[in-house]
C-alpha cells in the first residue's frame, strides 16, 4: 500500500465526473464519475473486499447517544478506521474494534480510484467500508469527524444500486438525489464536502456483481491535515 506520506501526480489518470446540481447554495462540488470501474475492475474490487472482510470482520456499529444499531454494518481497511459506538463516540483508531487487530491495508485499486478521482497528490488514510443489507439505509448527516475539512471524500458503489441523497451545510431544506450502481465514484469535494448526506435505499437484484443482494460502499477520507500531520515528510 501506498504509506500516508506517498505524494503521486495527480494529472496520470483523471477522471472529474459531472457534478450534481447542488440543491441549495453551499452545496456546490459533489461530481458523480459514472461507471469509473469497469466490471473487471468491480470483480476485482469485491474480491479484494472479501479478503479484508475475512481478516477486519463486519460489525454492527451503535450510535453514540442512544446506543442504536446502525443498520449497514461495517469495516474499514488504511490506516485508520471510523468507528463508533455508545461508548467512544464516533472516532478513528488505527485498530478493529472487535480484533484489536490493525486494519488490513488499502487496496492499490481504491488508492488509484482516490488520486484519479479527486486529482490530489496526498492519500486518503481512510476507507470506511459499509455493507448494505436489503431495507438497510443511512440517515442524512455530515462526515465531520475529520480535522481535514478541506480533503474530498470519495465514494465508490459496488452491487446493487441506491438512491443517494445530498442536501446543503445545514439540516433540512432542499435536497437531491441521485442513483448510484455498481462501479461509480461519487466526490464530495468543494463546499459540498461539509453538506448533509444520506442513503435512502437499495434496488435489491439490480446487480449480480456480489451473488447476492446488497450494496458495498467504500468511503475514502483523509483524516489528518496532510501538511500538517504527523506522517507529512519533512521539507528539504
Ligand atoms: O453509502 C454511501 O453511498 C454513503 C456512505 C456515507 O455517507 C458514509 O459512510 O459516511
Ligand atoms: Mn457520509
Amino acid at each position: 500500500m501506498a504509506p500516508a506520506t506517498e505524494r503521486r501526480d495527480p494529472t496520470r489518470r483523471q477522471d472529474g465526473g459531472v457534478e450534481i446540481p447542488p440543491p441549495q447554495p453551499g452545496a456546490a462540488g459533489a461530481r458523480l464519475c459514472e461507471a469509473m470501474l469497469d466490471g473487471a475492475a468491480q470483480a476485482a474490487l469485491a474480491e479484494a473486499v472479501r479478503a479484508i472482510v475475512a481478516d477486519a470482520p463486519l460489525y454492527r456499529p451503535t450510535m453514540p447517544k442512544t446506543g442504536k444499531p446502525f443498520s449497514v454494518r461495517m469495516t474499514n481497511c488504511g490506516p485508520l478506521g471510523w468507528v463508533a459506538d455508545k461508548a467512544g463516540g464516533y472516532r478513528y483508531q488505527a485498530t478493529h474494534p472487535a480484533t484489536g487487530r490493525p486494519w488490513p491495508a488499502m487496496p492499490p485499486a481504491v488508492l488509484d480510484v482516490w488520486f484519479a478521482a479527486t486529482g490530489r497528490d496526498y492519500p486518503p488514510e481512510a476507507c470506511l467500508i459499509n455493507w448494505y443489507e436489503p431495507g438497510a439505509k443511512m440517515g442524512m448527516h455530515r462526515d465531520e469527524d475529520e480535522a481535514a475539512q478541506d480533503a474530498p471524500v470519495v465514494s465508490i458503489s459496488l452491487g446493487d444500486d441506491a438512491r443517494f441523497r445530498l442536501g446543503g451545510p445545514t439540516r433540512g431544506g432542499k435536497t437531491a438525489s441521485v442513483i448510484l450502481r455498481s462501479g461509480d465514484v461519487l466526490v464530495l469535494d468543494g463546499p459540498s464536502r461539509r453538506c448533509f448526506h444520506g442513503v435512502d435505499r437499495i434496488y435489491p437484484g439490480t446487480s449480480t456483481l456480489l451473488g447476492a443482494a446488497g450494496r458495498i460502499n467504500l468511503t475514502l477520507r483523509r483524516v489528518t491535515p496532510f501538511e500538517t500531520g504527523a506522517d507529512a515528510p519533512s521539507s528539504g
